[in-house]
């Protein structure tokens, strides 16, 4: 509170207040694009620039050199109430170019032209080669001190809370490509802890395509579009990929994660990371073990289906990241455990006969557990997504006292490409003092110029041994936090361009994911294996990919084989007997529905008592209500519409309720919106027919009550199909629907056809 000005402090308070007790009774959809509606006619008052959104967050207002400023996060936006140049002088116009007379040539003195045109010229910065489509968000780690036995580090320890910026993505597609495409995803965490700043700069998928990282750039090449016609974008459903996958067949275990439906979530939420590699742990006593570090969500691991993910990609685009946002706006925070699987540091670096330094490999759960150490709660999103999403640079060197890398060849090719991306795409060597890339613990690195220097650097000898500067910066021992690599003792060796023999093993991890899958989570993978060899041109691609399917699985070969109209050839090595891990399935739990979107269809003129009522409850239960009526504007009783007929799309819904069956709106028309489809027989919407199909064919919950169950009736469904609820009471049928929620889907609707 400012002491200067008490009367208009405790107004904003009591303002606030009044804000938030409005907002409980009645919390808004999210999705404002403001934190103020806007007016009709254009604002000519000058004003202070608007506040950002609640849930809006910021990097700290840190000096380049780590040092807080204790000023605002907002300070370094827009400031002041009119418009300046970016020397901060005030214009009276940017409508109209200096010109010698009305109709005159423009004049190359109009300073304000040419700086406004010459910054946006250079607006664009280049994309990361990979990973270039991603969504960022704001976040705290909270350590639960359980790692103290293996590990060190100051984060990891009882109740400590450390920020944190975490960066979701996508690997193949461009920054413009859509969410929902097959793929893996990224999972960035930047912990800004008071030792330094450590990345794990992981994955949602556990293994990676290959097992050293040489191999990275070629792996890139052939998962991206065809270098001729530049497509397809954002897939691995064309020849080039499969060229390499099959001859490359270290890379099949990853390969099969990314048809399973992994390569698929439902949202950035229900997503699990990994580190992948195996890192090095040491605890405050200087003892080591081996690592692998894990991300479970709260929400459970839950995908979407391939038709779904397909229409997404059409109609939202952005789904993933609208999904993250509106959960952080709506209060349900996304959260994660971060756990560990521990290992003896043997001089092999095995467990259990799985070698570690092997990317392509997992440890199942089942053989050694994972162990929670901490938290991470994303509360806050970005105000800035380019300062902050954009220019965010990850790299796996940077680590914290207690963690250590190891020899993965993979791991250490990305100790030296992470830093020199950033060079060409954030323009020199001075990235880390970015807001978003500024440590939180003093810097003093001696460190001098280069392009975009933000430090004023103090001193006179930035060299060590000095005395000028009276021997300043002095090296730290490991008592005062210093980062001490781990004295591993590397046995005699020649140099060699070659691997271990234990990574020659290419398949039977693949058959124990393939094994562990439940016959309707097979059926998606036989599916994708099916779709994407479908879309390549070449015969002999696809005959090739079949002989590695032949050594994972007879089955899922001769499967896929028949839906190629091809033979399925024969093993060319023994099928491995393998023992499944369960906790690589994502059928079979039950989890919190928080942020679940819920489409509720009214018809205007029925029962909106019992809308209302479950709008409360769906809100009560953490989740978002959108109602979907014949037109836009509000309810007799004074709740606002969503969605109508015309701009609803199944997909977006996880549950989908029938509060009447509305008869054809007067666009249910083929010519004014094609999802009309022919005209309806029997009395319901023809556009709510088709969500109830796609919804109840996505396997998703559909509840109805009232003139809803008749509704659901026209749409061809009964109160007896597995997975749909009906009653007469509104909040009964929630009830259900809510319980039903916790799976995720309706798995028994799923067809399966092999088994
Ligand atoms: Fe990356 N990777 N990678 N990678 N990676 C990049 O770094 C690279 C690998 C991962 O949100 C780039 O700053 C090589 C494995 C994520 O900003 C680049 C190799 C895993 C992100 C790069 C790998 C990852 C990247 C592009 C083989 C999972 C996004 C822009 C040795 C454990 C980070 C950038 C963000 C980004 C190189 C393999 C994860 C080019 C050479 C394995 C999540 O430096």
């Amino acid at each position: 509170m400012d002491p200067s000005k008490p009367a208009k402090a405790v107004k904003k308070v009591a303002e606030k207040t009044v804000e938030k007790a409005a907002e409980l009774l009645e919390p808004p959809i999210p999705g404002a694009p403001s934190t103020q509606p806007p007016s009709l006619e254009e604002p000519t008052e000058p004003r202070e620039p608007l506040p950002t959104k609640p849930e809006q967050d910021a990097p700290e207002t840190r000096t380049a050199t780590g040092a807080e400023t204790g000023s605002d996060k907002t300070a370094r936006g827009e400031q002041g109430a009119y418009l300046t140049t970016a020397q901060g002088l005030r214009l009276p116009d940017t409508d109209h170019s200096l010109k010698a007379g009305e109709r005159g040539p423009t004049l190359l003195q109009d300073h304000h032209l040419r700086e406004k045109i010459t910054h946006f010229d250079h607006e664009r910065i280049p994309e990361r080669v990979v990973h270039a489509r991603g969504t960022g968000a704001h976040g705290m780690f909270t350590g639960y001190g359980t790692a103290a036995t293996v590990c060190r580090a100051g984060f990891l320890a009882e109740g400590k809370q450390t920020p944190v910026f975490v960066r979701f993505s996508t690997v193949i597609g461009n920054r413009g490509s859509a969410d929902t495409v097959r793929d893996t995803r990224g999972f960035a965490t930047k912990f800004y802890t008071d030792e330094g700043t450590f990345d794990l700069v992981g994955n949602n998928i556990p293994v990676f395509f290959i097992q050293d990282g040489i191999k990275f750039p070629d792996i890139i090449h052939a998962a991206k579009p065809h270098p001729d016609r530049e497509i397809p974008q954002a897939q691995s459903a064309h020849d080039t990929f499969w060229d390499f996958v099959s001859l490359h067949t270290e890379a099949q275990h990853h390969t099969m994660w990314n048809m399973s439906d992994r390569g698929i979530p439902r949202s950035y939420r229900t997503m699990e990371g990994f580190g992948v590699h195996t890192f090095r742990l040491v605890n405050a006593e200087g003892a080591t073990s081996l690592a692998k570090f894990h991300w479970k969500p709260r929400l459970g691991v839950h995908s979407l289906t391939w038709e779904e993910a397909q229409m997404l990609a059409g109609i939202d685009p952005d789904f993933h990241r609208r999904d993250l946002y509106d959960a952080i706006e709506s209060g349900a925070y996304p959260q994660w455990e971060l756990g560990i699987q521990v290992f003896p540091d043997t001089p092999e670096q095995t467990f259990e006969g799985i070698d570690l330094l092997d990317p392509t490999k997992i440890v199942p759960e089942e053989l050694a557990p994972v162990q929670p150490i901490g938290q991470l709660t994303l509360n806050g999103t970005p105000t800035d997504f380019f300062a902050e999403t954009e220019q965010v640079a990850f790299h796996l060197g940077h680590l914290v006292p207690g963690i250590d890398v190891t020899d993965d060849p993979l791991l250490q090719a990305r100790l030296f490409s992470y830093l020199d991306t950033q060079l060409t795409r954030l323009g020199g060597p001075n990235f880390s003092q970015i807001p978003i890339n500024r440590p939180h613990a003093p810097v003093n690195s001696m460190h001098r110029e280069g392009f975009h220097q933000h430090a004023v650097q103090s001193g006179v000898a930035p060299y060590r041994p000095n005395s000028l500067d009276g021997g300043n910066p002095f090296v730290a021992g490991e008592d005062v936090g210093a980062y001490v690599e781990t004295p591993v003792t590397l046995t005699q060796a020649s140099k060699v361009r070659r691997a271990p023999a234990s990574y020659a093993d290419h398949y039977s991890q693949v058959r124990l994911f393939w094994q562990s899958m439940t016959p309707v989570e097979q059926e998606h993978i036989i599916r994708a294996y099916t779709f994407e060899l479908g879309k390549c041109y070449e015969q002999t691609i696809k005959e090739r990919q079949l002989r590695a399917l032949a050594n994972i699985d007879p089955t899922l070969c001769l499967e896929v084989a028949t839906g190629l109209g091809l033979p399925a050839p024969a093993p060319s090595e023994p099928v491995a007997e393998v023992v499944p891990s369960p906790a690589l399935s994502q059928v079979g739990g039950s989890w919190p529905p928080d942020g679940r979107l819920i489409g509720i269809v009214v018809d205007p003129m029925g029962d909106l008592d019992g809308v209302r009522t479950v709008r409360t409850a769906v809100l009560a239960a953490g989740m978002v209500p959108l109602l979907i009526g014949p037109h836009g504007g509000v309810l007799e009783n004074g709740m606002a519409v969503q969605r109508t007929f015309l701009t609803a799309r199944s997909v977006e819904f996880d549950a989908v309720l029938l509060a009447g069956g509305p008869p054809p709106a007067p666009d249910a028309l083929p010519s004014r919106d094609a999802k009309a489809g022919q005209a309806s027989p029997t009395g319901l919407d023809p556009r709510v027919t088709l969500l109830v199909d796609e919804a109840f064919r996505h396997a998703k919950v559909i509840g109805a009550w009232g003139a809803g169950v008749q509704g659901l009736t026209h749409a061809g469904y009964a109160a007896d199909d597995v997975g749909v609820v009906t009653g007469e009471d509104a909040s009964e049928v929630f009830a259900q629907v809510l319980e039903l929620l916790g799976a995720h889907r309706v798995w028994d609707r799923f067809m399966v056809a092999v088994g």
